[in-house]
């Protein structure tokens, strides 16, 4: 398999933290998102000379993590690529119940975490060019809501669905653990830290550099 990757990217550490997990190999093509960032607002949108390799009908959305199968077959969008290979293993529910609980969450990462905790981080320590205040004020509100929400969850809870460690944990833990990078405090929750500490414990961990 070869995964299109940043070594930034909470994305792409994603699928990386579980390729380590279920021990499989895979090669990994470099992108520099942030390279890309410190364009020109108009330029990085229409110029995708870059993305040559993933414009060939790779991934719609131009965007990485781009897994392509051993077939050639790529599959794009974090989540659904967790999905794929978890799928049949351990990491991911066969009980139909739990796994919409971890589609549940899949979901949350996606529309009310990411935007604001992988928003903000990026915009605070890698767009590397000045960002309006009350941009990443709006945002770091939203991001925080969905810190205490997890929060909520997780107070009397190892882990986020099923009393065990699935891809959820593996999709939210990504952007959580470096929410600092983006001013996040985190030292008003708890349950949250105790969490981040026991995804970080489990067999395979990789850290999201190297
Ligand atoms: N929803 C997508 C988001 C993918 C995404 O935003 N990728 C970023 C890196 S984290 C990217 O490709 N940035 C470079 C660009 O958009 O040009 C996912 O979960 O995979």
């Amino acid at each position: 398999m070869l995964l299109f990757n940043s070594d930034v990217s909470g994305n792409c550490y994603k699928v990386r933290l579980l390729l380590a997990q279920l021990d499989l190999k895979c090669e990994l093509q470099e992108v520099d998102v942030v390279e890309r960032a410190a364009r020109a607002e108009l330029e990085s949108l229409v110029d995708y000379s870059d993305r040559a390799e993933l414009l060939a009908d790779l991934n719609p959305a131009l965007h990485i993590p781009t897994l392509v199968l051993d077939d050639g077959s790529p599959i794009a969008e974090s989540n659904a690529i967790l999905c794929y290979l978890a799928d049949g293993t351990r990491l991911l529910p066969s009980d139909r119940f739990e796994r919409a609980k971890v589609l549940q969450w899949l979901f949350f990462e996606q529309f009310s975490h990411a935007p604001y905790i992988a928003g903000v981080r990026f915009l605070v320590a890698y767009a590397g060019k000045p960002v309006p205040p009350f941009l990443i004020d709006s945002r770091r509100k939203l991001g925080y809501a969905a810190l205490a929400a997890m929060e909520k969850h997780l107070s009397g809870r190892s882990f986020l669905v099923a009393d065990r460690y699935t891809i959820a944990d593996i999709a939210l833990y990504a952007y959580t653990h470096v929410a600092h990078e983006g001013g996040f405090d985190l030292t008003g929750f708890p349950a949250l830290g105790a969490w981040l500490d026991q995804v970080a414990a489990q067999p395979g961990h990789e850290p999201i550099t190297g």
